[in-house]
This record gives C-alpha cells, sequence and structure tokens, in this order.
C-alpha cells in the first residue's frame, strides 16, 4: 500500500497551444483517484496548485514565451516537491505541460541532496526537452526542462535562487526520443544522458533498456523520478496532444514500462504531464493515461512478477 498524494497543476504557458490547463480536471473526470484506490491504495487528493507571483524575470533571450507564468509555476512547485518529499508519501504531478518539470524534478533533486541519495529520473518522451534558451528553436519552455535541471547555462531566473543542486545527466535516462532539434541533440550528447531512441525500442525493446537502468536506481539506493509526457505514446491511441509525432510507443510497450516499475517498488514521484484534453477523442487519451498510471500501481493481469521469466 502506497500513501499516493495527486497535486493538479493547471499550467499551459509552457507548451505552444492551450489546454493542457484542463489536464488536471481530466483525470479527476477518468477516475485517477477511483482507480487508485481500488488497487489498495491510500489516495488524497490535495486539488490544484497556484503559480506564485512575479514580476518580469530579465533574460536576453526575448523569444521565451510566458516568462513570468512560467517562473511562478516554477517556483511554486519547487518548493511542493521539495515538502512532499519530506512526507512518507509519494506524489503524483497531474498536468500540465512538461514546463511542470522545472520545479517538480529540481524540488525532488534537492531533496534528495539534502538526503544524500541519489536521484535519478526517467523521461518517457518523444522529445528530449532538453534546450537551453539560446538552442531553443521555439521559445516554448516546455521544450528545456530538462536542459535548466542539469544545470545548463543561459537560463533566466526561473527559481528565484540558484538550483539549490543539479541532475547529474548521467542519472537521467530517456525513451521513446523521436523528435530533438540539432543543437539540443549536441548538448544532449555531450552532456552523458542516457538517452534512447525509438530505433532502440525496435531494436531491443523496452525491457532490454529498462532493465539495465533500474538496476543501477536499486544498487545505488536511488529515488526514481518518472515523468510520463503523453506524446510518448503513439497519437493514433493517445491523440490528446499538441505536439504529436508518429511512431510513438504501443499500447503493450507503455504498458510494460509501467508494470516492471512497479516490480522494482522504485518509483518515488510521478508527472503525467502534456495531456490536452481539448483535442481529446471522447476521454481515451485521459483513460489510457489513467490506466497505464494503475499499470504502474500495481494493476496487472495474473500474480506474477514481469522478470520472472
Ligand atoms: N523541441 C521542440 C522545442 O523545443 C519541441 C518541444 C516540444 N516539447 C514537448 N514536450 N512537447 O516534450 O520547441
Ligand atoms: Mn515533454
Ligand atoms: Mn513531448
Ligand atoms: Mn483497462
Amino acid at each position: 500500500m502506497t500513501n499516493i498524494h495527486l497535486l493538479g497543476v493547471p499550467m499551459e504557458e509552457g507548451a505552444g497551444r492551450r489546454g493542457c490547463i484542463m489536464g488536471p480536471a481530466a483525470y479527476r473526470t477518468a477516475g485517477l483517484a477511483e482507480e487508485l484506490a481500488a488497487l489498495g491504495h491510500s489516495v488524497t487528493d490535495l486539488g490544484d496548485a497556484q503559480p506564485e507571483a512575479t514580476g518580469p524575470i530579465e533574460t536576453e533571450y526575448t523569444h521565451l514565451k510566458f516568462l513570468p507564468e512560467v517562473a511562478g509555476w516554477t517556483r511554486s512547485l519547487h518548493a511542493h516537491a521539495h515538502a512532499l518529499s519530506q512526507q512518507d508519501v509519494l506524489p503524483i504531478y497531474m498536468g500540465g505541460d512538461h514546463a511542470l518539470a522545472l520545479g517538480t524534478v529540481t524540488g525532488h533533486v534537492a531533496a534528495a541532496a539534502e538526503l544524500g541519495r541519489p536521484q535519478y529520473v526517467l523521461w518517457l518522451d518523444a522529445h528530449s526537452d532538453f534546450n537551453t534558451p539560446a538552442s531553443s528553436p521555439s521559445g516554448n519552455i516546455h521544450g528545456m526542462p530538462m536542459a535548466f535541471a542539469c544545470g545548463l547555462g543561459g537560463f533566466p531566473d526561473l527559481l528565484g535562487k540558484p538550483l539549490p543542486a543539479k541532475l547529474d545527466p548521467t542519472k537521467l535516462c530517456m525513451i521513446g526520443l523521436r523528435s530533438v532539434d540539432r543543437e539540443e541533440r549536441d548538448l544532449l550528447q555531450s552532456s552523458g544522458v542516457q538517452a534512447h531512441d525509438m530505433r532502440a525500442i525496435d531494436e531491443h525493446g523496452v525491457a532490454r533498456i529498462l532493465r539495465p537502468f533500474l538496476d543501477e536506481v536499486a544498487q545505488s539506493n536511488g529515488l526514481l523520478h518518472v515523468s510520463l509526457d503523453v506524446d510518448f505514446i503513439e497519437p493514433d491511441i493517445a491523440p490528446a496532444v499538441g505536439t504529436t509525432v508518429p511512431g510513438g510507443a504501443t499500447f503493450r510497450e507503455a504498458h510494460l514500462i509501467m508494470e516492471m516499475l512497479h516490480d522494482t517498488g522504485l518509483v518515488t514521484s510521478l508527472d503525467l504531464v502534456e495531456l490536452n484534453p481539448f483535442l481529446d477523442e471522447r476521454g481515451r487519451t485521459a483513460r489510457l493515461m489513467v490506466d497505464l498510471t494503475a499499470s504502474l500501481f500495481g494493476r496487472r493481469v495474473l500474480d506474477r512478477f514481469t522478470t520472472s521469466y
């Protein structure tokens, strides 16, 4: 039994189009809390977070969109994540666009550093979201959170203070990549991120990619934050996202990852991001995200471990 705390993050300013603000409501409507409770977990819905108020944020990069709004969310979510990590709970951040990870990931990294434990991040996404302000072609800040968390240069004062601790890029594993900008790719590779594109899934399958990373987390007594972007999944079955990219993870590939994560018991926090209910078809994407989350929290067909073969 896990003590799960749900926190709604109705933000959309990091994305290039509107609609993610409705994400938390869609997860509630799709029954996320009820499904997790039915699996035997204790579930508390904390309601929705609010952004902090900020003034104008200075930067030479004038193409950054909604910078004060995104900074307000980053400060608020960083504080929430830091506080939640000091309770005996597993937070699920119901986004909201992926810029929310500017706050959630940095908050968990800061708390892990205080504990003296390594913080790992599993990033399930079509995109690496590893742009810096200088490399971003769009100015959309949801394309940048992992570069920020790893302490790459050029960012304005999003957090209202220096990063308390940087995410070690070698403890960041990305799976599902199929849309990475040219300069972003160079940053990703020179930083040493464990980056796996869709071709790697085609060649090896998700289990062979994921298992060594999970072994590493376990052996180092690490904490594990999972960040699940809707566009990780094939858009034919998960259409409710503003940035669809063909060739995504199948229904079973996505579920297998969730089932393996459950079996290890290593996950300590979770983002559900980029759901845009305005683009959904009769709630199917919201329901798929709820079903995937249920797999991560123990829903299974037979009572056995996926790793027992
Ligand atoms: N790489 C592009 C950019 O930085 C697109 C980023 C889109 N990001 C997301 N989240 N949808 O993964 O503008
Ligand atoms: Mn993303
Ligand atoms: Mn994405
Ligand atoms: Mn089902």
